[in-house]
């Protein structure tokens, strides 16, 4: 009795650890520790961006195609590509949590290009444990296509018990995006 209690036990943890697994692999996402936000696209390893969560995951999903474009820059030498090829399918991408303090003002801003397709940004901002969504609105709701670079900016107060801010990229193809210049700045009034 005592080692089929075991054994369904060891059994289930195997099936959420493999659950947890296929939730993993539908985003890409290469991090590094000394890269920060990498919000101007500039660092890369291995082909991959570093730092930014790309889903569902561009190697595994014919839907969508990540590049660096360095034929196009709003910052730096590069920017980020985003090619949609399906109607009313949407792909993204989202930063990684960005540290903010309470009673603080900061201005997010990043500059876009679009050529067809809709995009949405969603702005979050969690607790301390990063588990908690305080506030999720969206920021940008654009279907205008533009061959220059425009920028968008949400200026923000951080309140009590809020530390993080998450910015995710929602695009609805077939559509082509590009992306630079991803900032989170303190408002030094
Ligand atoms: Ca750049």
């Amino acid at each position: 009795m005592k080692r089929r209690y075991k054994f369904a036990l060891v059994t289930m943890g195997f099936l959420i650890s493999l659950l947890l697994g296929a939730c993993h692999s539908n985003e890409l996402s290469k991090p590094d520790n000394e890269a920060g936000l990498n919000g101007s696209f500039e660092t890369t390893d291995s082909g991959y961006l570093v730092n930014w969560a790309f889903f569902p995951n561009p190697e595994t999903n014919g839907l969508f195609q990540v590049s660096i474009d360095t034929t196009k820059a709003q910052e730096g030498r590069q920017s980020l590509q985003l090619y949609n090829n399906q109607s009313e399918k949407t792909v993204g991408f989202r930063s990684r949590r960005v540290v903010v303090e309470p009673s603080k003002t900061y201005k997010l801003s990043f500059a876009i290009q679009k050529n067809d397709g809709h995009l949405k940004v969603r702005r979050i901002v969690q607790d301390k444990s990063g588990t908690d969504n305080r506030r999720s609105e969206i920021i940008v709701d654009t279907s205008s296509t533009s061959s220059n670079w425009e920028t968008f900016e949400e200026t923000l107060a951080i309140a009590e018990g809020e530390r993080h801010v998450v910015l995710i990229f929602l695009f609805d193809g077939p559509g082509r995006l590009w992306v630079d210049h991803v900032r989170v700045e303190e408002v030094i009034e």
